[in-house]
């Protein structure tokens, strides 16, 4: 069984094995694949139209599913690799061994944001930018930029005390977990991670900074901690509701997973610390 690790835990054969997988997906094809799948999404999921990867219930089922296949996809290169999880309330600095040139590389440089370290960095020659929004064809990042700081554990606390998973309007006014997680209400706990990197993490093709998959894992993390902690919490909506995933509807582009196929993690993976 694959057991999901907090990166600041893994050796160095471990960090080196997970950067490898990676790479190699780049060269395949298979990497850029989930990016434009992302940010077909991000594109087409609004408050008032249909939304299946945000905006709504399904956030945390779509992308618990985006990350099982591109795991798969990783051990399809390396069997022993799973993917790591950022936890952003402790390693909350520039500083953290997470932007090591041995593992995710650094924050950009001023003049245009371009990555100049590490495995990502376009001097290594190993990670163009093929999907994109806009001209630039390099990573980029800005941790920390406009002053903003990554949430506190008091602030996760806050968000996993709310019992009720979801509520009408089901989108991003809703008051309830899954929106306070996601972050357009409160806290903001998801989406204040995406803008605090900064580059490409900020836009729909945030898949293109590796940094997405080990900040989706802690944020897949947070769910199975809030399911522990809320045991009679269900997913909502329970049924058909117009625009949105309900608990056995197949969630697009996916024919054959439901959010209820999604509610337990464990057939697929474990987190290291789980009870
Ligand atoms: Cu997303
Ligand atoms: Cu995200």
């Amino acid at each position: 069984m694959a057991v999901r690790k907090n990166q600041s835990s893994l050796t160095a054969a471990e960090k080196r094995n997970f950067v490898n997988a990676i790479l190699g997906l780049k060269r395949n094809g298979a990497y850029d694949e989930f990016v434009r799948l992302h940010n077909q999404f991000i594109m087409s999921d609004t408050d008032d139209s249909e939304r299946v990867g945000h905006r709504s219930p399904s956030f945390l089922p779509w992308h618990r599913q985006l990350l099982i296949r591109f795991e798969r996809e990783l051990q399809k290169i390396d069997a022993s690799v799973t993917l790591p999880y950022w936890d952003w309330t402790v390693d909350r600095t520039a500083r953290s061994s997470l932007w090591a040139s041995d593992f995710m590389g650094g924050t950009g440089r001023d003049r245009d944001g371009q990555v100049t370290d590490g495995p990502f960095a376009r001097a290594a020659g190993n990670w163009p930018m093929n999907i994109r929004v806009d001209q630039r064809t390099f990573l980029r990042r800005s941790l920390g930029g406009g002053g903003l700081s990554l949430p506190t554990r008091a602030e996760v606390e806050s968000v996993l005390s709310m019992s009720v998973y979801d509520r009408a309007p089901w989108n991003s006014d809703s008051d309830g977990f899954r929106n306070h997680l996601e972050g357009w209400r409160g806290v903001n706990l998801h989406n204040r991670v995406h803008v605090w990197v900064g580059g490409q993490m900020a836009t729909g093709v945030s898949p293109n900074d590796p940094v997405f998959w080990l900040h989706h894992c802690f944020v897949d993390r947070l769910w199975v901690d809030w399911k522990r902690r809320h045991p009679n919490s269900r997913y909502l909506p329970a049924s058909a509701t117009p625009d949105v995933v309900d608990l056995h509807k197949a969630m697009k582009p996916w024919n054959d997973v439901t959010p209820a196929d999604m509610l337990d993690h464990t057939p697929f993976y474990t987190y290291d610390t789980e009870a």
